[in-house]
């Protein structure tokens, strides 16, 4: 039997980003099951690094009810950083280069060394270097911003475009801090990194093991995003944004207009 077209349908996810055009999903009439769409997501990965981009980090995607009731999918997912979708804190990002990006507020991870495959996971603090407040921007190439499962991992999860605030040690606690999403300087979502798994540390065991069973193993120096805290926002042109969590800090970002 003949499977689905992997190089084919990364193309043309890739061609809908690089024209900010959505597409149809494809996942059912192409036969997409969740390990062929990590395939997909891995050849788009290539087409990136093909152009000269450089991998630098994973992201954890549906880590919390509030995500996954907002697209109607409940798995968690993950998908690939690299270094072309990092927009520096407090910079500006043209919203034409997007089909429907919407924002929404994240944890983010400096990652340390990591455990050897089949080695115990270690403790977090010795994985992780530093944390930082951090803003996500998802940008589905699916029209209305409707997919299934394989759909949303072909498309390397929805990512677009991240922001990272500054980085401080790990603090005592992750697991109760308030988070804010603020567009404009008004609270457009409120949240808790409880939201993430109970424990924002607990995306990165399923990170290191969800991409451990595709052979993908994360590395020193990476930034892994843990999953938003709340639903996602549309993003609108001329629009300020403020990721806010207790005891981190801030991340923003300015949409032109
Ligand atoms: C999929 C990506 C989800 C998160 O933080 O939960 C994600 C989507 O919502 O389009 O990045
Ligand atoms: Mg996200």
């Amino acid at each position: 039997m003949i499977g689905p077209d992997i190089a084919g349908i990364a193309e043309q996810l890739g061609v809908a980003a690089d024209t900010a055009t959505a597409i149809p999903q494809l996942a059912a009439e192409a036969g997409l099951d969740v390990d062929a769409a990590y395939a997909v997501q891995t050849a788009l990965l290539q087409r990136r690094l093909d152009r000269g981009e450089r991998l630098v980090g994973l992201k954890m995607g549906l880590t919390s009810k509030a995500k996954m009731a907002q697209v109607g999918v409940d798995e968690v997912i993950w998908g690939r950083l690299t270094d072309a979708m990092r927009i520096p804190d407090g910079g500006t990002l043209d919203v034409g280069g997007f089909i429907h990006p919407r924002v929404e507020p994240e944890v983010a991870f400096l990652l340390d060394r990591l455990p050897e495959p089949g080695e115990p996971i270690g403790v977090f603090a010795e994985a992780v270097r530093a944390v930082a407040p951090a803003l996500e921007l998802i940008d589905s190439r699916y029209a209305n911003f409707t997919f299934s499962l394989p759909d949303v991992i072909a498309d390397n999860t929805s990512a677009a475009a991240f922001v990272v605030g500054p980085w401080s040690p790990v603090p005592e606690g992750l697991d109760n801090l308030g988070v804010l999403l603020e567009i404009d300087g008004r609270v457009a979502q409120v949240g808790s990194t409880a939201a993430i798994f109970g424990d924002p540390r607990r995306a990165l065991d399923e990170g290191l093991r969800l991409a451990g069973r595709h052979g993908v193993r994360l590395r020193e120096g990476w930034v892994f995003l843990a999953g938003a805290a709340t639903a996602a926002v549309p993003l609108r042109p001329g629009a300020h944004v403020r990721a806010v969590v207790e005891k981190l800090g801030t991340a923003s970002l300015r949409a032109s207009s």
